[in-house]
């Protein structure tokens, strides 16, 4: 869990660098090696790290606009996930994606930029691994700002009904862009919703690894012995702005202090060392880490942009008149198809 915490956080750092190269002086989004939005799971690293400790290859994630935490978690592979956040050819989803839809079938990873939309094709998964009488399981992770989506919540119903093996984790950063919780939901405590659906919920109250770990042992266990579904809600902190560029100015100065004063990555660093972890072995992780942050970077930077042309492969079944001239259009076929 520690190693995967560190490489999301020093990931990050390092596309931070690479964003904002040629961005400045006046904050121009297409410019620089990552062109368009960026958003940065810095604080997250414990919900990602102790829910996919729990998962195979098999089992299914969905991921919400902040992926990277989870996606490294999962096992995603992190040179064709930089790849495609750099736009490039050999990138998930040949540089088409960008950073909030990447998508690896080898783990069974998806993301999204459209709020709680992981949430259907979570219980889609859910039900196909009940159909095929297998033990995978799927998680859908959303933000504390989409729990009144009526994704999240059609789906959390339609999971319990037809009691599937899912595990819904709710990232509570306390914000959805610059709206503060308080002005979202009267439930505090995330977890009491599970009760008007009939599943158990479970709320971990602070930036710890072992916690959640300890939560989502349970929920994923209890999906995979084909016990149901359940939700948890994680306590997590965004240390940085909803995305690169945000100035925050609607955010209290002491709310930003406090995040960056509840790091789970220094917290679990102490519980690792309080159980006898050397210096020396939590150094080789770190380092180990980094590195592997670093030649997915170079390799990534490395890769070839697409070529023009290839903008509407991959994009359209059938693509509309005069895009390609491999297909006729919707319009020419009546649709039949
Ligand atoms: C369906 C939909 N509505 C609105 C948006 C715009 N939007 C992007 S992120 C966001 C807030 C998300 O907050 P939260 O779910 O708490 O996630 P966080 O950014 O805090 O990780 C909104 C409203 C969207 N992407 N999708
Ligand atoms: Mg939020």
């Amino acid at each position: 869990m520690y190693e995967n915490m560190v490489t999301a956080r020093h990931y990050e750092e390092r596309l931070q660098e690479e964003y904002l190269e040629g961005k400045q002086p006046a904050f121009d989004i297409s410019a620089g090696p990552i062109p368009g939005e960026l958003h940065l799971a810095a604080g997250h690293e414990a919900s990602g790290a102790g829910v996919c400790q729990h998962l195979r290859d098999d089992d299914t994630v969905t991921a919400p606009h902040r992926p990277h935490h989870i996606a490294i978690a999962k096992g995603v592979d992190l040179k064709r996930m930089t790849a495609e956040i750099f736009g490039r050819e050999t990138g998930l989803s040949k540089g088409k994606g960008g950073h909030m839809h990447l998508f690896d079938p080898d783990v069974n990873f998806a993301c999204s930029g459209i709020i709680a939309e992981g949430c259907p094709p979570a219980v889609g998964a859910g039900l196909a691994a009940k159909k095929r009488n297998t033990d995978s399981v799927a998680v859908a992770f959303l933000g504390e700002g989409a729990i009144d989506q009526g994704a999240f919540l059609e789906s959390l119903n339609m999971a319990s009904v037809q009691n599937l093996p899912v595990v819904f984790v709710v990232e509570d950063n306390d914000w959805a862009i610059s709206m503060p919780k308080e002005r979202i939901t009267d439930v505090a405590n995330g977890a009491d919703r599970a009760d008007g659906f009939g599943l158990p919920g479970a709320r971990v109250d602070a930036d710890d690894a072992v916690a959640v770990y300890e939560a989502a042992r349970e929920a994923v266990g209890r999906a995979r012995d084909r016990n149901g579904p359940s939700l948890l809600e994680v306590q997590v902190h965004r240390r940085m702005g909803h995305f690169m560029g945000d100035p925050q100015e609607y955010r209290p100065a002491e709310d930003e202090e406090a995040a960056m004063e509840r790091d789970s990555i220094e917290r679990l660093e102490a519980d690792l060392r309080a159980h006898g972890i050397d210096d020396e072995t939590i150094d080789d992780l770190r380092d180990r880490a980094h590195e592997r942050v670093e030649e997915a970077i170079e390799w990534a930077k490395d890769q070839p942009k697409p070529e023009p042309e290839a903008a509407y492969d991959d994009v359209f079944v059938n693509p509309p008149s005069g895009v390609t001239d491999s297909e006729p259009s919707v319009a020419e076929t009546g649709g039949d198809d």
